[in-house]
């Protein structure tokens, strides 16, 4: 037996569900809660414009309206577009920030509108508050039902209604990607694992409850997180503290759900909380939910990844970067790269 499968197999992991509805259901159940439902269209006002990054592109400030579960709600987002004469038309990225000002540290935007990236980015405070605060989407939510949405689960809705207005404004996008990272790069895989116009979907550092196996992982675990922020999950996700091996799925089968598109993942070699053998684990247990759908998966070597090195042959990408948690301009230009090279179609 290969190296990878022994300690996959010491995971003792739950097997993948093919059933993509099925899947679903185990991961709305069990640990992000159910999914609001948009009645009706979405729509945008637009609140301002103005020219950024040295007039390499053009923000659109707009507050975007719709109703979830029949109640009318509104969060802001900034696209931030490509003036740049490209001889193609852009690729479109939803990304989940932690800050309102931009650029800011973790959005390096000229380097994505120098790339010809749209992005449409949302600030998720202003989509609910980051607490159990009753704001926002979040106003509408029972907690008092074990499958209510958790915050990551009205986050990601909300990724998916940024994408809506995008789409409908009818420009030529050649690629539609969702990005976070930590927290919002939880919400960025469980976005993506629902929505499947996403066709990219990135997760940078996100672990706990995230990319990272759950099962025997060291750092944080599902006791910590909802303990300290139970509100990210369903109610009944805290059931299972202290209980990973009972749970009847790893975040495997999250990964799963975003076959047969692409997949990227990060990961920082001294982020031991988010732990990046498990992330690393995760990616390998994946493929086979790519191969049943005719494509590769994770293409890796037998042994752990070493510091600096990326896997980018199959749909599955992979960067080890050297250093601490945060979303830098190198893990952008490692989710660009691995996009890229599996980007025929322009
Ligand atoms: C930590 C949390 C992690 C990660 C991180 C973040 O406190 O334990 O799961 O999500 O926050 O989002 O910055």
């Amino acid at each position: 037996m290969s190296h990878i499968s022994a300690m996959l197999q010491e995971r003792k992991l739950t097997p993948l569900v093919s059933d993509r509805k099925e899947a679903l259901e185990l991961l709305r159940k069990y640990v992000y809660g159910k999914t609001p439902t948009l009645t009706g269209e979405v729509t945008g006002t637009l609140t301002a414009t103005e020219s950024c990054c040295g007039g390499a592109g053009k923000r659109e400030y707009v507050d975007l309206h719709f109703e979830m579960d029949g109640n009318p709600v509104s969060f802001p987002i900034v696209l931030s577009s490509p003036t740049i004469n490209f001889d193609r038309p852009s690729r479109l990225i939803v990304f989940l920030n932690f800050w309102a000002d931009i650029p800011n540290r973790y959005y390096p935007e000229e380097l994505l509108m120098r790339n010809n990236f749209a992005v449409a980015r949302i600030y998720y405070k202003e989509v609910t508050d980051d607490s159990d605060l009753a704001d926002g989407l979040g106003a509408f939510v029972d907690r008092t039902k074990a499958d209510a949405p958790g915050k990551i689960s009205l986050w990601a809705f909300a990724a998916s209604r940024a994408l809506d207005y995008c789409l409908g404004l009818g420009r030529d996008y050649r690629g539609l990607g969702v990005v976070g990272h930590s927290r919002l790069g939880k919400t960025a895989l469980w976005a993506g694992a629902q929505d499947e116009r996403f066709d990219f979907v990135a997760s940078n550092c996100s672990g706990c409850s995230g990319a990272a196996i759950t099962r025997d992982k060291i750092g944080e675990n599902i006791e910590h997180i909802t303990r300290v922020f139970p509100f990210w999950f369903c109610p009944t996700y805290a059931e299972y503290a202290n209980r990973e091996h009972e749970l009847p799925l790893d975040q495997h089968l999250l990964l799963s759900l975003v076959a047969p598109r692409m997949l990227s993942v990060v990961s920082a070699s001294e982020d031991s909380w988010a732990d990046p053998t498990s992330e690393y684990l995760a990616c390998c247990a994946v493929s086979p939910a790519w191969e049943a759908l005719g494509k590769t998966g994770f293409v890796h070597p037998d042994r752990m990844a070493l510091y600096e090195e990326r896997f980018n042959e199959g749909n599955v990408g992979y960067y080890f970067r050297e250093g601490t948690h945060a979303l830098t301009a190198r893990d952008w230009e490692a989710h660009m790269s691995f996009w890229n090279k599996h980007r025929s179609i322009w």
